[in-house]
């Protein structure tokens, strides 16, 4: 016996990816269905060894399915996330629209796994953003030792992020600096994204950070521990897929670099890689397919009192979107939502 489960959004990096990590990770699913916009009606996707053929979200009747998967973005989830919670289904939502609702869980399932008990209020549960997820990851086993006061966090964030326009952007810019004639403009980006670096992620705020930073700040407080300040930049960075982050953290207590690396390398999702030597850390082209979140450079912070410093890579798209949004489903199976 298994759940019947809908992807909506399907043919997206994301979309893609969920129905790639349900089959990996054996999700009971009895019956999958996958869900396209109109222009990519009929577009064949791959889930396991099956091949599904995308059927049209608009009109779709949520009806008899357990859980859906919403990779869709905010506009759309607007509009088909009411119908499918309203249907009985239960959507786990990547985008950022329901993340801030009280009355929606936000939940990473290595952080706060009992917040998914919340979904009955809307039948909703929400993905926190993919430069969020990662790093909560880290952060919670560490709080839950030393307390943390503060976090400064600075992020490098693959093209991937940005969806398929932006790695083919960063693809024709960087062939365009080899091939004369071939210069590719910036269009996706307000800046060349080719050997360069953008200080400038989602819309600025009036603050002068950016809402990007904001999430970060927002999303950290709800799922972990409202108590904490952070304050992030964020960075966009030619890379393919992979996100990195330079975290600063100050406890309420001295915590010691190397009582810190025993506790991450026991903390459910984290892979510790971290050798004072070359090479000895991770590097986001190889942390690409891999469910793990990968700590590397643990070090004190001698600048200030309790301070700690950490690199931590993770695949955006998988625990930073499709691989968290299966967890928690796997999480609700196995904590209220009971199968068929
Ligand atoms: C990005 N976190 O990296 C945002 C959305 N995926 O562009």
């Amino acid at each position: 016996m298994g759940y019947k489960v809908v992807v909506a959004g399907a043919t997206g990096n994301v979309g893609r990816e969920m129905l790639n990590i349900l089959a990996e990770r054996q999700f009971p699913v009895d019956e999958l269905v996958a869900l396209a916009s109109r222009r990519s009606l009929g577009t064949e996707v791959s889930f396991g060894d099956k091949t599904l053929k995308t059927k049209d979200l608009e009109g779709f009747d949520f009806t008899g399915y357990d859980i859906a998967l919403f990779a869709i973005g905010s506009d759309a989830t607007k509009k088909y996330a009411p119908i499918a919670a309203s249907q009985g289904c239960v959507v786990i939502d990547n985008s950022s629209l329901y993340r801030y609702d009280p009355d929606v869980p936000l939940v990473v399932p290595e952080v706060n796994p009992e917040a998914v008990d919340g979904y009955t209020k809307k039948n909703i549960i929400a993905n926190p953003n993919c430069s969020t997820a990662q790093m909560v990851v880290a952060l919670k086993p560490l709080h839950d030792r030393a307390r943390i006061k503060r976090v400064v966090v600075s992020t490098y964030q693959s093209v991937s992020g940005s969806g398929k326009a932006a790695i083919d952007e960063l693809w024709n810019q960087t062939k365009g600096m080899y091939v004369p004639g071939q210069e590719v403009e910036p269009s996706v980006y307000p800046k060349q994204i080719a050997f360069n670096v953008i200080p400038h992620i989602d819309v600025f705020l009036d603050d002068g950070s950016t809402k990007e930073e904001w999430k970060m700040v927002a999303e950290t407080k709800k799922i972990v521990d409202k108590s904490i300040k952070l304050t992030a930049t964020c960075v966009r960075v030619p890379v393919f897929v992979g996100h990195a982050e330079s975290i600063n953290i100050e406890f309420e207590e001295f915590l010691d670099e190397d009582e810190a690396r025993d506790i991450l390398r026991e903390a459910p999702g984290i892979m510790v890689i971290d050798k004072r030597e070359d090479g000895g850390y991770i590097t986001p082209v190889e942390c690409v397919g891999d469910f793990a979140t990968f700590i590397s450079r643990i070090r004190q912070d001698s600048t200030i009192e309790n301070g700690l410093n950490l690199w931590c890579v993770s695949d955006n798209l998988r625990k930073g979107a499709a691989l968290n949004a299966v967890q928690i489903a796997e999480t609700l199976g196995n904590r209220c939502l009971k199968k068929g």
